[in-house]
């Protein structure tokens, strides 16, 4: 049986996130298992993020793999989770046509939001050379907003525009110019990004927006802040927004380079995940009970 949160539309459970007042999470996963364990870990959304879904593929974060891929991986992981999902849709893997596309095939796969940035295709991860990157037309970025709202079947589905100014070095007068251009298109919440060790310049920005809108924050490089301070600043909701991906490649490193010398693999067992529990992660026990109700009792000759 589906729990209550199930029962809400996904789109509506990321809506409530967005406007609720306190500090809300989405955590980081790059594929159906990966999106499990963040519903399991107790988190309420998930951020599908560029650079992990990327990197699991094989391939670097500059659109590389090709929005429909992109979109099967999504497509997977909505699949096996009740959570909303945001997907981080780069800079809409195109102009306003195909953001428009883009947003049909999300709800066909209810995915709840996605988030364009403002630069332009192919992009190329932001703490990658982040000063060097050009920046999107304001008007031309204003389209692909309105473009994507006027698209939107489910009045719920939520469009999220990244400024990506702080990132490229234009300073805090282009980010809230940008931000208010992005609000009047029609974006339900801007994603505010800085690539310094500390919280300045979002805490900052936070002190001019004020709340106009909710803003979404990624602390990838501002790590040590507490949480608190963020929801202090107005923050909405705070994306960490690689960490099972780099998790997941210090874990896999450490047991292969061991299982590789050992020439055995007796000493990892007890430090991994038990067959058993990959079983339950793809509630295997489903099937099994699926299969007494739709499976002859004996078999027919
Ligand atoms: C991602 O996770 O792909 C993001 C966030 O876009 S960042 O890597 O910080 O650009
Ligand atoms: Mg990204």
């Amino acid at each position: 049986m589906k729990g209550a949160t199930e029962m809400k539309k996904k789109t509506t459970q990321f809506r409530e996130m967005l406007n609720s007042p306190g500090l809300e999470f989405l955590m980081e996963a790059h594929d159906g298992l990966s999106a499990k364990i963040v519903e399991e870990a107790g988190f309420r959304g998930i951020w599908a993020s560029g650079l992990a879904i990327s990197a699991s593929l094989g391939v670097r974060d500059n659109n590389e793999a090709s929005w429909t891929q992109v979109l099967d991986v999504v497509e997977f992981m909505s699949d096996a989770t009740g959570i909303p999902i945001m997907l981080d849709a780069d800079t809409g893997y195109g102009n306003f046509n195909n953001v428009r596309r883009l947003v049909r095939k999300l709800e066909q796969r209810r995915v709840a939001a996605m988030c364009i940035e403002d630069k332009l295709f192919p992009k190329t991860n932001s703490f990658i050379k982040g000063d060097q990157q050009r920046l999107a037309d304001v008007a031309e970025f204003s389209g692909k907003i309105r473009a994507a709202k006027d698209t939107q079947q489910d009045p719920d589905f939520s469009v999220v525009a990244r400024i990506e100014a702080l990132i490229a070095g234009w300073g805090m007068e282009e980010a809230l110019s940008r931000a208010e251009a992005y609000r009047a298109a029609g974006a339900d919440a801007l994603l505010v990004h800085s690539k310094l060790p500390t919280p300045d310049q979002v805490l900052e920005f936070m002190k001019h927006w004020g709340k106009k809108c909710p803003v979404v924050i990624v602390p990838t490089m501002y790590f040590s802040t507490p949480a608190d301070v963020f929801a202090k600043a107005g923050v909405s909701l705070v994306i960490w927004a690689n960490h099972l991906l780099r998790s997941s490649i210090t874990a896999m490193r450490e047991t292969a380079r061991t299982i590789h010398a050992e020439r055995s693999i007796a000493s990892v067992e007890p430090r991994i995940a038990s067959v058993k529990e990959v079983f339950n992660l793809q509630d295997a026990a489903e099937l099994e009970r699926a299969e007494e109700t739709y499976l002859p009792k004996k078999p027919s000759r």
